[in-house]
């Protein structure tokens, strides 16, 4: 298996309910390793660039809001298949469709308060972790 790095970040509804803790220990659970971490506010032109991708969708503006509605923990975790790991510890974008035991469906609010983001493909993971931190911020 390939050892890779992916940017996860946890979400304002997240940090508003003090559950850093608690999604940060099913990662490392799971086996997945920080390599990096830290607790921000995204300014709205950071949250406009970051979910670009999505800037045609009908919830844009109300993603970009609720990104920047309070502070979020940007982190870079590694381990074997940690992209594809770290989806299937989150669970479904929509809680209501989340396998049990996800971190959304224990802990999402809703499809937009989702608690948690994390890269989906290794290609942008590495464009995302380069959004936010510096090669040398990252030890692994
Ligand atoms: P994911 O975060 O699972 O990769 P995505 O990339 O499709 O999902 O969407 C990015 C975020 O946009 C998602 O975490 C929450 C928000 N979002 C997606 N679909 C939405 C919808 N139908 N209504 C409101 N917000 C939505
Ligand atoms: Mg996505």
């Amino acid at each position: 298996m390939a050892t890779e790095r992916t940017l996860s970040i946890i979400k304002p509804d997240a940090t508003r309910r003090n559950l850093t803790g608690k999604i940060n220990a099913r990662f490392e659970e799971a086996g997945l390793r920080f390599v990096a971490q830290k607790r921000i506010r995204l300014t709205k032109e950071q949250a406009e660039q970051f979910y670009s991708v999505h800037s045609e969708r009908s919830f844009f503006g109300e993603l970009v809001a609720f990104m920047i509605s309070g502070p979020v923990v940007v982190q870079v975790l590694e381990g074997d298949n940690a992209v594809a790991r770290n989806r299937e510890i989150m669970g479904a974008t929509n809680p209501a469709n989340a396998a049990p035991g996800t971190i959304r469906a224990d802990f999402a609010e809703s499809v937009e308060a989702n608690s948690v983001h994390g890269s989906d493909s290794a290609e942008n993971a590495a464009i995302e972790i380069a959004y936010f931190f510096a090669g040398t911020e990252l030890v692994g």
